[in-house]
């Protein structure tokens, strides 16, 4: 039996260690599934942020800079929007827009997300399947004190400004997995769940909140390990610590493991967060400390390998 891994997450940071563990598993041991509660319909186009941010990052074509869209790119369309007046706040790039438009045209055809997406990343050379963690549609919306949004217009309209008081993922009640999540979680190979280091409330909730899907984890007899996006109190990428003061919580490693009790076996927390690992221990979760900020494609590997280990060892003391 070859082991077969499932990785949850959402965009930047998640897909670091999307690439890393795509580096060390071997060609169909790797599902990863991407949170959808990010997308939105922006200039009558269907946009999918997280799904795009791992496909790109996967198949090395990701602007390393942000993190998000595409190297090399070109903003000729950006550019004329502007001066028409449309609406530029959404940066879309040339080589991005590519794949906006033959997403939402396949979509309006009646593809489903499942299965555009494969059509995408099979075009895009990935060996690895890319999942959304759902073919419904569904949106993240954020309470704050301009009102509710959604998230983008949130997130990267308003800047992560304005102070927030509640998320709420919209028509999530009515999402089922999609299939090839369903059939990830079902595999008898599978050897483990990873919760990548992406924000617990906005990228790896969603995930875990379609009907089902946290039930169906409970029930595993692998390890499920999560990777801790916060370091030392700050977030190694965007708005999860101020999100976390904002929702009347520390932020702090202690909060992310209070977050994941009950889901998970084992949390990785960074050696500057290596003083909590006792209390979180004290929570009946093992904790692995270690080098979490991933700088470059070693950092990537190393944080990858040693998720699978962690989760070896998590098996083999169960046993
Ligand atoms: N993030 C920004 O901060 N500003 C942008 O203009 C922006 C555009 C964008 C376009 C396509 C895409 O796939 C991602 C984009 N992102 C942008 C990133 C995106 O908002 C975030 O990565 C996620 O939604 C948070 O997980």
């Amino acid at each position: 039996m070859t082991a077969h891994y499932l990785a949850l997450s959402g965009g930047v940071g998640g897909a670091k260690l999307a690439l890393g563990l795509s580096k060390i598993c071997s060609q169909g041991t790797l599902s990863i599934v991407t949170n959808t509660c990010d997308d939105f319909t922006h200039l009558g186009l269907y946009i999918a942020p997280d799904l795009d941010t791992v496909m790109y990052t996967l198949a090395d074509v990701v602007n390393t800079k942000t993190g998000w869209g595409r190297a090399d790119e070109s903003w000729n369309l950006m550019n004329v929007l502007k001066t028409i007046g449309g609406e530029s706040w959404f940066l879309l790039g040339d080589k991005d827009m590519a794949v906006h438009i033959e997403r939402t045209n396949r979509l309006n055809k009646g593809e489903s997300l499942s299965a555009v997406t494969q059509a995408l990343t099979q075009a895009l050379n990935i060996e690895h399947a890319i999942v959304p963690m759902t073919d419904d549609r569904v949106q993240t919306m954020v309470t704050t004190e301009l009102g509710e949004m959604a998230f983008q217009h949130y997130f990267v309209r308003e800047g992560c400004q304005p102070k927030i008081s509640s998320i709420r993922f919209d028509d999530i009640e009515n999402a089922r997995p999609s299939p090839a999540f369903t059939a990830a979680i079902a595999d008898p190979e599978l050897a483990g769940v990873i919760l990548c280091p992406s924000n617990p409330f906005v990228s790896i909730d969603p995930i875990l909140h379609i009907p089902g899907v946290r039930d169906m984890l409970n029930k595993l007899k692998v390890p499920i390990v999560a990777i801790s996006p916060i370091v030392k109190g700050l977030a190694i990428k965007g708005p999860a610590a101020k999100m976390l003061q904002e929702l009347g919580k520390e932020a702090s490693v202690y909060s992310i493991a209070r977050h994941y009790k009950g889901l998970i076996n084992g949390l990785i927390i960074d050696t500057e967060d290596a003083p909590h690992g006792p209390t979180i221990e004290a929570m009946g979760i093992r904790v692995k400390v270690t080098n979490t900020i991933m700088k470059n494609l070693d950092d990537r590997k190393n944080l990858a390998a040693t998720t699978l280990q962690f989760i070896q060892d998590i098996q083999h003391d169960k046993l």
